[in-house]
């Protein structure tokens, strides 16, 4: 009887208890980790289905958080991409964002909203850590001098980053708008138009280079990697690109280890597996796929390495994550690389169809998802959802007020308490769109080239109007325009709506 009792009490206790706890759970705030990565396709990750490459650290994060099969950048490139998911703001609305030059300026506005500005409102320390291609600066960029406006300018507290791309000059490391290790003695000098005398490049002197280019990429040769774009000088602060992924990694581990005791939003931002794809000499001949396989495995040992540090701080599941890509998959990117040589079985972009660049799926669909130990319940979603969503998100989520631009809340849907997602979606490649809505898209007539014949991608360019169902054809494969002359009008009057009639661009 008295053992009963007590069982009862406790019952009763627990009871009340419960929801005292479950609230105070949900009232403390997460540190909000993005990882993102440069040209990661659909298929490239074992949880995504990928059979002859594994990637068990990113598979954690899919498998143990809401793993969304319909999950989307605003575009198939990165700057419009990385514009999106800062901004909240459609890129396309934006003119310059557009593939940067590394001298470009930087097209966030000082005044315009961001994600981690938000953020900051709802109390937490930001920083980014990796690429940052958003361009710098308001042109004409001394770059042995304090370059601004930047990173910090737009909500992060601190920024260690590079410039535009990996196969970009300069191929320098910019820490909090300095570059770093720069001898004042060797400045540093970097060109779009025309070469310094008396440097070698790419194209004139092919004996020097270690990498071969295939397309562009024949300018400044740097670690005899040949690039896009003139440099000059800075010698000491040159990146070595084979450290890069090591480099990164220990400036995530750093500012977690030195920020954990108040909440912070980092924003990791991995430079693999973009070309140059160098992984450093330790994942050499790991995938059997080449360099581009063996960066993806170097990017999934980075994550398992920076979750380890979570964990070792105490403050995983503290720590909600958010993995995606900037865009899809590509081979041949400008270098020969044996990434289409060594391809095997490997599908980049699954079942999908087209690749970076491109307005077929594989260019916006992408690996997302959400992970949150111990809060969020595992499951696969076929929500719609986009990148560009994170801001109202957030917002909602924290209760801070923001200036929506196209982003708006799914934040349930983040946190797999429903699947509504959004409605419906615009994405973008090179400046062309498509709209997305329940399970068919619909790709206007645009004019130009249907294939990009240096990346071998079908760009999903027609002069006629496009139609495809993608839960019944997720490959793309039957335009069903032709029979369904009504449907296509209605989408393409909603998809209007969105993008022709009039809206003023944040700027
Ligand atoms: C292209 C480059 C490509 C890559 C891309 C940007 C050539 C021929 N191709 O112009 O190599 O750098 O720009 O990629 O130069 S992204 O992922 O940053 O958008
Ligand atoms: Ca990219």
């Amino acid at each position: 009887m008295k053992l009963k009792n007590a069982a009862l009490c406790l019952i009763v206790l627990g009871l009340i208890s419960f929801p005292l706890l479950a609230q105070k759970k949900n009232t403390k705030k997460p540190n909000i980790v993005i990882i993102y990565l440069d040209d990661l396709g659909y298929g490239d990750l074992s949880s995504y289905g990928a059979t002859e490459l594994k990637t068990p650290n990113i598979d954690v994060l899919a498998n143990g958080g809401i793993k969304f099969t319909n999950g989307y950048a605003t575009s198939a490139t990165c700057t419009p991409s990385r514009y999106g998911l800062l901004t909240g703001v459609y890129p396309w609305r934006n003119d310059d964002a557009k593939i940067l030059p590394g001298s470009a300026p930087l097209i966030i506005s000082e005044k315009q909203e961001t994600l981690p500005k938000m953020l900051k409102r709802a109390g937490y320390q930001t920083a980014v850590i990796g690429k940052w291609h958003l361009g710098l600066g308001v042109g004409e960029t001394d770059w042995n001098k304090q370059i601004k406006p930047g990173a910090n300018e737009v909500g992060f507290d601190e920024s260690y980053i590079l410039a535009a791309t990996q196969d970009r000059v300069p191929t320098v490391y910019i820490d909090n708008g300095r570059v770093d290790n720069l001898d004042p003695k060797d400045p540093i000098f970097v060109s779009y138009k025309k070469n310094f005398e008396g440097q070698p490049t790419g194209l004139d002197n092919p004996e020097l280079t270690t990498m071969k280019w295939s397309h562009g990429h024949n300018q400044s040769i740097v670690n005899g990697i040949p690039r896009i774009g003139y440099m000059k000088g800075g010698e000491a602060a040159k990146w070595k690109d084979t450290d890069m992924a090591d480099h990164f990694l220990i400036k995530a581990q750093n500012y977690v280890k030195e920020h954990k005791n108040k909440p912070f939003f980092l924003y990791y931002a991995l430079q693999q597996p973009h070309v140059p794809r160098t992984p450093h000499p330790r994942f050499e001949g790991k995938s059997g796929m080449g360099p581009r396989g063996d960066a993806i495995l170097e990017a999934d040992w980075c994550i398992g390495e920076f979750m380890k540090t979570l964990k070792k701080e105490g403050i995983l599941e503290n720590t909600l994550i958010v993995f995606s890509s900037d865009n899809g998959p590509v081979l041949d990117d400008g270098y020969h690389d044996d990434a289409v040589e060594k391809l095997g079985k490997h599908t980049p972009a699954g079942k999908l169809r087209g690749g970076k660049y491109s307005l077929f799926e594989a260019g916006t669909r992408v690996p997302f998802m959400v992970y949150w130990k111990g809060t969020i319940k595992p499951k696969v979603s076929d929500a719609l959802v986009c990148q560009m969503d994170l801001l109202a998100s957030f917002a909602s989520m924290f209760g801070v007020k923001t200036d929506l631009g196209d982003s708006q809340n799914t934040i349930n849907t983040f946190l797999g308490k429903d699947n509504k997602g959004r409605q419906n979606l615009v994405i973008e490649a090179n400046s062309k769109t498509a709209f997305r809505t329940g399970d068919w898209i619909m790709i206007p007539p645009h004019n130009g080239k249907a294939m990009n014949e240096q990346t071998h991608t079908e760009l999903g360019i027609d002069t006629e109007f496009q139609l495809y169902n993608l839960k019944k054809d997720i490959s793309q494969k039957k335009n069903q325009a032709p029979s369904n002359p009504k449907l296509v009008q209605t989408l393409f009057e909603q998809y209007k709506k969105i993008v022709v009639d009039k809206y003023t661009p944040i700027k």
